[in-house]
């Protein structure tokens, strides 16, 4: 049977849920959510294993059934051929050299940080406390590798606010729940600025 919309399997409080639910919400692409809890192990489970094998949200169910996770792949499918991606392959390729940024110097740092200080048990925090210097630094290197591109660019893939900026926004606007100080990064802060005043934005907590 089909689907009526897509529907978006998904953690609320989750950056990477919420790269897609603002892509989405600013392309006008309807969808649905189905929420799963954060520690209840619910996308390990047999049943939601069969959708994505890799047992993690985002993942976005298609009316005719297909799926695809990793919230970089839903970005890039969800604006293929609209204003939320540069127009030519170089600045594409710009594109997706941020998004691959996000993913490999940036998320595993201020995303694991947010998790482990804001939403983990006090007690399983406390077995990973030896990481928190660790994440600091690799972090904060990754905030200091967008300041220095924002000293001469508005937005991180070509002339406009793009995927990329949505990528990076995810984590980097909520950096401060994982210990993260914006105020050392203002280039950073203004281009946070300037991603919330974009038309159809919505805050983390919004449901649509
Ligand atoms: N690279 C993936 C990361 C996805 C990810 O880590 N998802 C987390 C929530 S933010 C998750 O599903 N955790 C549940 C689990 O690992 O069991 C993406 O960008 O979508």
């Amino acid at each position: 049977m089909r689907n009526a919309m897509p529907i978006l399997h998904q953690m609320q409080m989750s950056g990477n849920c919420y790269k897609v639910r603002l892509a989405a919400h600013q392309l006008g692409v309807p969808i649905t959510l189905k929420d799963y809890g954060i520690h209840d192990g619910a996308t390990r489970k047999p049943s939601f294993l069969k959708l994505n094998p890799n047992g993690r949200v985002p993942l976005l169910e298609f009316e005719d059934g297909r799926c695809l996770p990793e919230s970089g792949a839903i970005l890039f499918h969800l604006s293929d051929g609209t204003k939320l991606q540069p127009n030519n392959a170089w600045d594409r390729a710009q594109m997706l050299q941020w998004m691959f940024f996000e993913q490999y110097s940036h998320e595993p740092y201020i995303a694991v940080s947010r998790y482990w200080h804001k939403f983990a048990p006090p007690d399983e925090f406390e077995k990973k406390r030896h990481l928190v210097a660790e994440w600091q630094t690799k972090g904060n290197a990754a905030l200091g590798v967008m300041d220095v591109h924002l000293a001469s660019h508005d937005w991180f893939a070509g002339k406009d606010y793009s995927v990329a900026d949505i990528a990076l926004y995810g984590y980097t606007h909520c950096a401060a729940d994982g210990g993260f100080d914006l105020g050392r990064f203002p280039r950073v802060s203004a281009w946070l600025d300037r991603v919330a005043a974009q038309p159809k934005h919505i805050p983390l907590a919004a449901r649509w």
